[in-house]
């Protein structure tokens, strides 16, 4: 039994390391399974990797979000031409979205919805038995002579039985770049809350899943020796929704001596006055390694925060970052800006309350995106429903240039929209200005005379000048900046033979 994943190509962060594959190789891998991780980013002859590899495979894997499925779906077409007796197997979060239409697509055999754990394990085992598929939880395939069938997915995996995820399926060497080694973790699964942007609420992901802090020291105390890491990065959709096992978690590891630092992601409504995260747990927090959190405030404008069921305030997040700024830890926050009926009164409460959560904390990062509406969410529906967003309907549709435009352009404008150039702008100055690079690394850049570095601290500079002086007329920067990241990749390209 053998299985070759492929990672497609991404436009907004290539190099990230696959945890899909891993966390679903190492079940595989523990059930006797071959499991062969092929990164189209990293290896450039990706292609014939996969000639190699795929011709004795039970099953090519694929998983992506909705914004690489022109990648992913060139991958399919690929091996459909080149390998067309082994079967596709298509799954993430757009596949869990969109089963149907991914199941319907010519170039996928199977695709799952859900978490994929058991579905894949299930369709290896009765595709090397040459068994029935058509009663596996979790699977869409076609259904003869036409339609689709959609099985109802299995329970939710029990975190605290799945095998330590095996980093080793791929070369770790390859994605360690910069000064800092880290390595992404996740120690839950889901989120409770109610955010209309996200997809959660109605994937089912708001069930919270995690596994018991006592697994958590361990697993992460040994990959941090094993690997040397200087952080662990926690992906968890919200690291502290159990207060009481991230508490419990940052005791163990105070006690188990490891050195390593952490990073996670947490909500703004959880620090005291309004909840448990008080000076005593946050003391705790830094004693324990955690030197950054991310945080959603999404908007500096209660009217926006109403909209989008976020359940904070503005108050919260100043708070939160009044909290942060007495330890060192980090706070990074996103916002996105240009939501429907926004308007520029909105669009500058957010851009002030960023101003200030500066004042309050000078290491606070942010970043402010402009709103892409990610399918399934609520508010997605809401704009399908007034007229204003036309979803596509198949899977070649998601995979058209356009799409991937519009879930990665920041130049691509859309019908609900009152002052594109001024979002854009907005938009460019904090990613460029404040998110790019945090202070202390913008600080290592000028000591260590990476010359090749200047132009973006020149960049940087001037992003940072425009967003204090609320100057956002006549930017020409932008596209300069875009052109100056391309020439990066291409030197990068030539010089070292590797993608950016
Ligand atoms: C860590 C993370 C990131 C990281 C790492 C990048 C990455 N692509 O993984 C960073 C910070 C870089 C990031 C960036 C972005 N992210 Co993000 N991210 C996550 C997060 C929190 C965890 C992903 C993860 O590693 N999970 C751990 C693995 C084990 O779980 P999994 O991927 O869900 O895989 C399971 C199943 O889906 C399935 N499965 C997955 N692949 C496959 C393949 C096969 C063959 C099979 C059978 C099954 C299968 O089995 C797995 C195990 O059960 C998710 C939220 C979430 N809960 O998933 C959002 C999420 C994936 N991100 C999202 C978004 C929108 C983005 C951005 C576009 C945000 C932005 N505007 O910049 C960028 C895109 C960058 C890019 N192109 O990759 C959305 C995607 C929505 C969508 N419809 O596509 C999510 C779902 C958040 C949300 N709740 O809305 N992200
Ligand atoms: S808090 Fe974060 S993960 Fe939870 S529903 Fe809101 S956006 Fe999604």
């Amino acid at each position: 039994m053998k299985i070759v994943f492929v990672k497609p190509f991404n436009d907004l962060n290539p190099r990230y390391i696959p945890l899909n594959y891993l966390v679903l190789g190492s079940v595989l891998k523990e059930k006797g399974c071959k499991v062969k991780i092929i990164d189209s980013v990293i290896d450039r002859n990706w292609k014939s990797t996969l000639l190699r590899e795929g011709k004795d495979a039970s099953a090519i894997g694929v998983g992506c979000i909705t914004a690489d499925v022109k990648y992913a779906y060139e991958i399919c077409e690929f091996s459909k031409e080149n390998l067309p007796d082994v079967p596709i197997v298509w799954g993430g979060i757009h596949a869990t979205l969109f089963p149907e239409q991914v199941a319907a697509s010519k170039l996928v055999d199977y695709a799952v919805h859900g978490e994929g754990e058991k579905p894949l394990c299930e369709l290896l085992d009765a595709l090397e038995r040459g068994t029935d598929t058509t009663r596996i939880k979790g699977l869409a395939f076609k259904k003869k002579p036409e339609g689709v069938q959609i099985n109802p997915r299995p329970e939710f995996v029990d975190l605290n039985s799945l095998p330590e995820t095996d980093y080793d399926l791929i070369d770790l060497n390859q994605y360690f770049s910069g000064t800092q080694r880290f390595l992404p973790y996740q120690s839950s699964r889901g989120c409770p809350h109610r955010c209309a942007f996200c997809v959660n609420p109605l994937t089912g992901n708001s069930v919270y899943r995690s596994k018991t802090a006592e697994k958590v020291v361990d697993e992460t105390k040994r990959l941090a020796e094993k690997y040397k890491l200087d952080y662990v990065y926690f992906i968890d959709d919200n690291f502290f929704v159990d207060f009481n096992r991230a508490k419990k978690f940052a005791e163990l590891k105070i006690a188990s001596d490891a050195e390593y630092t952490w990073f996670g992601e947490c909500r703004v409504n959880y620090f005291a006055p309004y909840g448990p995260i008080d000076e005593k747990y946050l003391e705790l927090l830094y004693k324990s390694g955690l030197r950054s959190m991310t945080l959603g405030a999404e908007s500096g404008s209660e009217k926006m925060l109403a909209y989008i069921d976020k359940d904070i305030s503005p108050e919260q997040i100043t708070n939160s970052a009044q909290k942060l700024a007495k330890y060192d830890i980090s706070a990074g926050y996103s916002f996105i800006i240009g939501y429907p009926n926004e308007d520029e009164d909105d669009l500058m409460q957010t851009v002030s309350l960023a101003k200030k959560i500066r004042k309050i904390n000078p290491h606070a990062f942010f970043a402010m995106s402009i709103l892409t509406p990610y399918p399934g969410s609520k508010l997605t529906e809401d704009l399908k429903k007034k007229g204003l967003f036309k979803e596509p309907t198949s899977l070649e549709e998601w995979a058209s240039k356009e799409t991937v435009d519009l879930y990665t352009n920041r130049f691509v404008g859309k019908p609900w929209q009152k002052n594109k150039r001024l979002l854009e702008a907005i938009s460019y100055c904090t990613q460029v200005g404040y998110n790019t690079y945090d202070d202390k690394t913008i600080g290592n850049l000028v000591q260590g005379l990476k010359v090749w570095r200047y132009p973006d601290l020149f960049f940087i500079y001037l992003a940072r000048k425009r967003f204090e002086g609320l100057y956002f007329d006549l930017l020409v920067e932008d596209k300069l900046f875009e052109g100056w990241t391309q020439t990066k990749k291409l030197l990068y390209h030539r010089l070292w033979k590797k993608n950016f």
